[in-house]
């Protein structure tokens, strides 16, 4: 395999680098500079988990930025504005403009942020930088971000999880972080459209939303959101600033709320961390907490349906499995709670040439699935983050092979054609935005973790 030549993957190493130094803001990395200007929740987490090889101390910085924007309720923000402040007024760039995080008591006083979560990542960047300190510095690291840590999961369950299920809803597709993955967008389009986007596509009045679009500008319009799409997800967002960003007010009258495959299977996994970590630095958990934490796993075992031999998500309203395949069906195996018997059935798609097993794996939907568009963002391209969480679960499964053979396809991808956000599983080529930090962060991690 060609990979067996070292200097090349430490050249891509130092490659990998180079972006993430071009991309660092001091305190926080951005997930380019051009898309993506401010600090995302779980992006950070990733970049935080490649920084650990090799910059302890930025690593930890960077974690440490992601708590200076939690909210008092505990919400970790899917986005902190860093600088708004810093250029004037509040409302300065478009992003503040949008958000308005200042609406909820709960929200930083010196900083603007997003007014939903993206997935928890940020137990495994913790416990990734934990790995690589002595045990005394792991300690005193810990405990330090400890309580930011708890918090955050006491609100992600105390809020999110308003039946005590044991699986948290999102209401909003970002939070999910496969924004316009198809089991969302099947309930965006057969159920939720409001009324005049569903007239905008009618007429195809939608197109003039294209002039106003930076991310159809910067990277090809085939390659992101439909405009309807797109619309769709800005006026769920209104609809939740209207409210305040307050989940009280919010879930009455929301768009969405769906028991998300993806976020639940890292919470469920970051949730082994937590008491992993308090476990190493003596720290009990609350009994609440631990409530949650053990009814979860349960929980994540009901979203398996014996027809399609698959996981899904679930509506949170009618308990409906949402039955779109999507890559979310691989994440349970990251999870750590489902049986390895589970895991070598779950594995079959991966290798099914008609459905995952495409030339560059791991396609965000399989081709036999009517959403398939090879170029379309989370609706077909490949992506190295969660490349990354299926390998790290397939190796703690003991599937070492088919672990080590993405590996190497992955690492593989991103040499031959750069730190793209994401690519085509049939070709390779290169999609979306270019000098990518996860794509950079997780490339180092797969060569060097
Ligand atoms: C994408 O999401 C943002 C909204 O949060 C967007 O579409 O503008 C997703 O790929 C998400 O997973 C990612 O965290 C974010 C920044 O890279 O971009």
């Amino acid at each position: 395999m060609a990979l067996k030549d070292k200097d090349q993957l430490l050249a891509l190493v130092s490659k990998a680098k180079e972006v993430l130094r071009n991309n660092d803001r001091g305190r926080h990395t951005v997930p380019s500079p051009i898309l993506y200007p401010h600090q995302w929740l779980w992006d950070s987490c990733f970049i935080a988990i490649g920084l650990a090889n090799y910059d302890i101390k930025r690593a930890q910085i960077e974690v440490l930025s992601l708590l200076s924007g939690q909210w008092q309720n505990g919400m970790l923000p899917s986005i902190i504005l860093h600088n708004s402040f810093m250029h004037g007024t509040p409302g300065y760039d478009k992003h503040s403009r949008i958000w308005r995080s200042w609406l909820n008591p709960n929200a930083p006083d010196e900083l603007e942020t997003s007014g939903i979560t993206q997935p928890p990542m940020l137990a495994q960047a913790i416990v990734k930088i934990g790995q690589k300190l002595s045990k005394q510095k792991r300690r005193e690291w810990y405990k330090e971000v400890f309580p930011g840590l708890i918090k955050y999961h006491q609100w992600l369950y105390g809020e999110r999880d308003p039946h005590s299920e044991g699986l948290v809803l999102l209401i909003h597709p970002w939070e999910c972080g496969l924004d316009n993955s198809p089991p969302w967008m099947y309930e965006l389009n057969d159920h939720l459209l409001p009324g005049w986007i569903r007239f905008l596509r009618f007429t195809h009045l939608d197109n003039v939303f294209e002039w106003f679009r930076s991310d159809n500008i910067l990277a090809l319009k085939n390659q992101r959101l439909t405009n309807v799409e797109a619309l769709a997800l800005f006026s769920v967002q209104r609809r939740i600033r209207r409210k305040n960003y307050d989940f009280n007010r919010i879930i009455d009258h929301s768009l969405f709320a769906i028991e998300d495959l993806t976020f639940n299977s890292i919470l469920i996994r970051a949730n082994s961390m937590i008491e992993e970590i308090a476990e190493f630095i003596d720290v009990k958990i609350p009994d609440n907490l631990k409530e949650s934490f053990n009814k979860a796993k349960k929980a994540l075992n009901d979203l398996w349906d014996e027809y399609s031999q698959e996981y899904f998500s679930r509506d949170f309203v009618s308990h409906k499995l949402l039955k779109q395949s999507s890559i979310a069906a691989f994440m349970p195996i990251y999870s750590g709670a489902i049986s390895k018997d589970r895991v070598s059935r779950i594995i079959e798609a991966l290798e099914n040439e008609h459905r995952f097993g495409t030339p560059y794996p791991v396609p965000s939907v399989p081709l036999d699935s009517n959403w398939f568009d090879a170029r379309r963002y989370w609706q077909g391209p490949t992506w190295i983050n969660t490349n990354w969480l299926i390998i790290d679960g397939l190796k703690r499964y003991g599937f070492s092979e088919h672990a080590e053979a993405l590996r190497e396809a992955s690492i593989e991808l991103v040499k031959d054609n750069g730190f793209y956000e994401y690519f085509n599983p049939n070709n390779g080529d290169p999609l979306g935005i270019n000098d990518f930090s996860w794509t950079a962060a997780l490339t180092i991690d797969l060569i060097l973790g």
